[in-house]
């Protein structure tokens, strides 16, 4: 799994057309969203991660837990994005694997808003420029590893960060 963080002061989307044939109608809920103070999380699920999905989400939570112990973000983006590797899952298993990545970052404790599946998107992206602000990790998983216990993501205080500004 490739992972690139923007932190961000603001990321507004819209899906305007499915990319896969597989990608289900939107609710109008889903179509759209726009996230201040946001960590963004571009993913892309990799072939390598098809079947050990569970190590890869567990080892994504715990770099999302480490960038964010960093840039203190209250909210993390999910946003699926096929182009950080060459070597793609298939789409269910992207799927799969990237619904497993948003329920366990959930679970960790985040505010999570994940941009839809299988959709071209018009995207909106205003990065804080700061030293961290942008930040990419490869996660893999070795042959036969376990999943590490799920990480909890480190208390963030409601207010957000500024000291970059
Ligand atoms: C876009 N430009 O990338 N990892 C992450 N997302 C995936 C994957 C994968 N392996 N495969 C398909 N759209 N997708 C927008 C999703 C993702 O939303 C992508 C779309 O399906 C078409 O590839």
């Amino acid at each position: 799994m490739k992972l690139l963080f923007i932190h961000s002061d603001l990321l507004e989307f819209e899906a305007k057309k499915p990319a896969l044939k597989s990608a289900p109608p939107l609710a109008d809920a889903e179509k759209a969203g726009r996230v201040e103070e946001a960590l963004v999380v571009f993913y892309t699920v990799e072939k390598d991660d098809e079947n050990q999905g569970d190590v890869v989400v567990a080892k994504a939570v715990a770099e999302i837990n480490n960038v964010n112990a960093q840039v203190k973000a209250p909210k993390v983006v999910l946003y699926p994005y096929a182009h950080l590797s060459s070597s793609l899952a298939s789409p269910a298993k992207g799927r799969e694997i990237g619904s497993a990545l948003i329920a366990a970052t959930r679970a960790a404790g985040y505010d999570v808003t994940a941009a839809p599946f299988g959709y071209y998107k018009a995207f909106k992206l205003h990065a804080k420029g700061h030293p961290l602000a942008e930040l990419s990790r490869q996660i893999k998983a070795e042959a036969g590893e376990a999943a590490p216990a799920a990480p909890a993501a480190p208390a963030v205080a409601g207010v957000p960060f500024v000291s970059w500004r």
